[in-house]
């Protein structure tokens, strides 16, 4: 058996649920915050039998959509340095899906 962690965007989170449910997979989402930007995004857990970790995968490249975000580099500048600088927005690009796949060593169900 598998593990699969998925860190998805908020807005895509609903659809991947959505189609794994439609599907007959259980899934797990948890609200998770990325380090980088310090937003809201989902993890989503996925425990299937290896056979089936890339149909899940399919569903997380049909659902999850690569979104470009701005994030305004903090600077420490003195005022008179602050008036000098223009500091431009960052662009990154984020997403589809950060995807782990974990080998599962004992799942029980109590
Ligand atoms: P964040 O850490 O908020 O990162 C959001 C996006 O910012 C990343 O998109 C990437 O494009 C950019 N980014 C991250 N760290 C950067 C850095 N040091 N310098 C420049 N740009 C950087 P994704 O790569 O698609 O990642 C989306 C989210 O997936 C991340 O949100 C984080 O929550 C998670 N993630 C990505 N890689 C991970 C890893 N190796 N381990 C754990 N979580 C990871």
């Amino acid at each position: 058996m598998k593990l699969i962690v998925a860190i998805v965007q908020d807005e895509d989170s609903r659809a991947v649920q959505d189609a794994l449910k439609a599907e007959d997979f259980r899934s797990t989402r948890i609200s998770t915050t990325g380090g980088f930007l310090v937003r809201g995004n989902s993890t989503v857990l996925v425990g299937v039998p290896e056979a089936q970790v890339e149909r899940v995968l399919d569903i997380l490249r049909l659902h999850c959509h690569t979104r470009r975000e701005f994030v305004s580099p903090v600077m420490p500048l003195s005022e008179g340095a602050a008036s000098r600088h223009w500091v431009q927005p960052l662009e990154v690009q984020v997403g589809g899906a950060t995807v782990f796949v974990l080998d599962v060593e004992r799942f029980e169900q109590l």
